[in-house]
């Protein structure tokens, strides 16, 4: 059988940020090689899976060598003489070899390069977008970070993440020209302003501003000086990323201290002003009382996104569905595991009339395999950061490849 098996080997590699990170070569009898490589977080969940690291000093802590010798290791060993298209006993054979429920023993990290390589050995010179599809497929509408505040910055904004989302085009390589000519447009703004500094860690500016909505201001201006319509063709998408901000006594935004439901009233306020169509983690990972307050008020007029919330979790996405916490789900492969739970959450969410959203992390790779899962699973949005540097443009140079061939623009918003 050609897709049989005979070689796991994992390396380490450098992530976007300097980091070490894993990548695995899965290579099939026939010749075959597949290769991924694994992404990581700084905003991450608490409910996350477990991305293995060593600790001590080497690499500040942030060394993979255990990781990798897992792969090595016991992955290589269970794998080995498997048929790698069978992706639902790869992945099952490899949480068979960690007794925690996290991942904790083998590592997050170790498993989904191992998941992700076999799947690429499997599809081959094929396309993995056509693979997995079941029939229905779309190239997603992109949430692009222009603008970058929270953990991915040095700045004072506490909003992580504005984005802009070009929905109203009927093409995707339209629509990404609008949204890259729109990120130009926020240089330009932003440096009439003053306000031009760095980037942040997905490639968008990352300028200190009076208040958060100010970021709104700018991006609402970028649209327009670019030659779009705000709301029309070009809408704006947030992540506030709120845990990074919530303290014991609430959470800490424009130097005030607030309660959720103040907060979410903050939110209302920006909804009635500005064209915003997506607001990911407007809450802590565990305030679920006010995710379902805001999302009662206000989800018939705006995707509310859970990512720290779900973790891509199938228990934590199952609880919020029943209480109504969200209408939508951000999905990173990295914070469940295995590429069959991702598959399997994304179809639970569908299942629920929940959006689905593919995401990159803030820490990158040449990787582009989310621009595949994303079409082939029909999800409609990917969010994959600024369209600059290699690490985020490689998601959106993939989408173009396949658009050449598949035109199909997802219809969002
Ligand atoms: C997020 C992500 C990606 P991180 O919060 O959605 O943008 O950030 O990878 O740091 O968790
Ligand atoms: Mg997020």
């Amino acid at each position: 059988m050609g897709t049989r098996i005979s070689r796991v080997h994992g390396r380490m590699v450098l992530d976007s940020r300097g980091n070490p990170t894993v990548e695995v070569d899965c290579v099939t009898e026939d010749g075959t090689l597949g290769r991924a490589m694994v992404p990581s977080g700084a905003s991450t969940g608490r409910h996350e899976a477990v991305e293995l690291r060593d600790g001590g000093d080497r690499w500040a802590g942030k060394g993979v060598d255990q990781a990798v010798a897992n792969v090595n290791g016991p992955i290589a060993d269970a794998l080995v003489g498997m048929d790698a298209s069978n992706q639902g006993v790869i992945d099952a054979a490899m949480m068979a070899l960690d007794s925690t429920p996290n991942k904790g023993e083998i590592g997050a990290n170790a498993m989904l390069g191992a998941s992700m390589a076999c799947l690429r050995a499997t599809v081959g010179t094929g396309e993995i977008w056509q693979h997995l599809s079941d029939g229905s497929a779309s190239i997603p509408v992109p949430l692009m970070n222009i603008l970058n505040g929270g953990a991915h910055a040095n700045s004072n904004v506490d909003v992580q993440e504005f984005m802009v989302v070009p929905h109203g085009f009927d093409s995707y390589p339209e629509a990404l020209r609008a949204g890259t000519e729109i990120y130009h447009s926020l240089r330009a703004v932003l440096k009439d302003a003053g306000l031009l500094g760095g980037v942040g860690d997905e490639g968008g500016f990352a300028p200190n501003l009076p208040r958060n909505e100010e970021g709104l201001r700018y991006v609402v201006e970028a649209i327009t000086s670019a030659g779009y319509t705000p709301g029309e063709q070009v809408s704006i998408a947030l992540d506030v990323a709120s845990q990074e901000f919530l303290h014991d006594d609430g959470y800490h935004i424009d130097g005030k201290v607030i309660s959720g439901s103040e907060l979410g009233q903050l939110y209302s306020s920006w909804l009635d002003e500005y064209p915003i169509v997506s607001i990911e983690d407007p809450f802590g990972e565990d305030d679920w009382d006010s995710w379902v307050e805001f999302t009662q008020r206000e989800g018939h007029r705006v995707q509310v996104v859970g990512d720290d919330l779900y973790v891509t979790n199938p228990e934590r996405l199952a609880h919020g569905i029943e209480i109504g916490a969200s209408n939508a789900i951000l999905i990173k492969l990295n914070q469940i595991g295995t590429v069959t739970e991702t598959l399997v959450v994304i179809a639970m969410a569908k299942a629920a009339g929940f959006g689905t959203i593919i995401s990159h992390r803030s820490g990158e790779t040449a990787d582009s395999i989310i621009s595949d899962i994303a079409v082939g699973t029909d999800a409609g949005q990917i969010k994959t950061g600024a369209p600059a540097r290699s690490d985020r443009t490689a998601k959106y140079n993939q989408l173009l490849r396949i658009s050449e061939n598949y035109n199909q623009y997802a219809d969002m918003f």
